[in-house]
């Protein structure tokens, strides 16, 4: 089995991920493992608690899983105070109907559904966002960052999941691509799975993580990413970061992206290793 997750950050959830995968055998518990991890740890400011807050000063949550064997997708948007969204998300996913969630529906539906009513906002996140607020708002959105991770097991089943609190200071409200199939995440067991980091808004304008799952009929996970990035990149008037994974029903995997550097995890079948890729060429 192997995971793929974005950032150093996805690395502890990633050896969790794999001891429960061990225990329960099931991709989707180390994917949801590996990402709640991420969303418990206070000191990942961009993801679950700890995360940092809107304009307004409130933490809003987004989160999605897809399973690659039918193609079924669960999503949260603007999710506040629960401590795991992708737990919610993947509570979704086999749902026919109503699988994407959004604010105060997500939040009843989590409730009815055993979660309980956290506050996230730590009190190192308000005293960021209380600094932020002095700021020139020119440097706002700085300091973002979602975690994806991707899964495979030995019988070619692919899962994908993000989390992510978007971006810091964002408008109340506003949805980046990590909750979007085909924008933040995509998987099909017949192909590949592929997960983006980065400016949402940019992100979404290449639906970049469909895009390379659909060149990976053709190319390596690290030929489509690269592939995928260079072109929306150069398709985008100023566009901003924009990082992405990939990994494959064969078991290759490779990352890209348009900033100076972007580390990524992998652990396949117990190893770990922590790779860094350089801006693509
Ligand atoms: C968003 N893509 O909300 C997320 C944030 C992120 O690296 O991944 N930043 O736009």
């Amino acid at each position: 089995m192997i995971l793929i997750g974005t950032w150093d950050m996805a690395e502890k959830g990633l050896i969790l991920g794999y001891e429960k995968f061990k225990k329960t055998d099931s991709i989707f518990d180390a994917v949801e493992e590996a990402i709640k991890e991420v969303e418990r740890d206070e000191e990942f400011t961009s993801v679950g608690k700890g995360g940092l807050p809107n304009e307004e000063g409130v933490l809003e949550l987004d989160a999605a899983m897809m399973d690659g064997s039918d193609l079924s997708i669960g999503a949260v948007m603007s999710i506040k105070n629960i401590l795991h969204p992708i737990s919610v998300a993947r509570l979704l996913m086999k749902r026919k109907v109503n699988n994407i969630l959004s604010d105060q529906g997500a939040f009843k539906f989590a409730l009815e559904n055993g979660f309980q009513k956290e506050e996230l906002l730590t009190e190192k996140a308000e005293k960021k966002y209380l600094e932020r607020k002095k700021e020139d708002p020119l440097n706002a959105y700085i300091g973002h960052d979602t975690v994806c991770v991707i899964g495979l097991d030995d019988n070619r089943k692919m899962v994908v999941g993000t989390s992510t609190s978007g971006l810091f200071y964002k408008k109340a409200g506003r949805v980046g691509d990590s909750p979007f199939v085909g924008s933040g995440f995509y998987v099909d067991n017949k192909i590949g799975g592929a997960a983006a980091t980065g400016l949402g808004e940019d992100i979404m304008k290449g639906c970049i993580s469909f895009k390379i799952v659909e060149l990976m009929k053709k190319y390596s996970p690290q030929e489509a990413c690269e592939i995928a990035v260079k072109e929306l990149d150069s398709r985008l008037v100023d566009a901003r970061d924009i990082s992405v994974i990939a990994l494959n029903n064969k078991g290759e995997y490779g990352a890209a992206t348009n900033i100076e550097e972007f580390p990524f995890v992998v652990i396949d079948n117990g190893k770990v290793k922590n790779i860094k890729v350089q801006k693509v060429k």
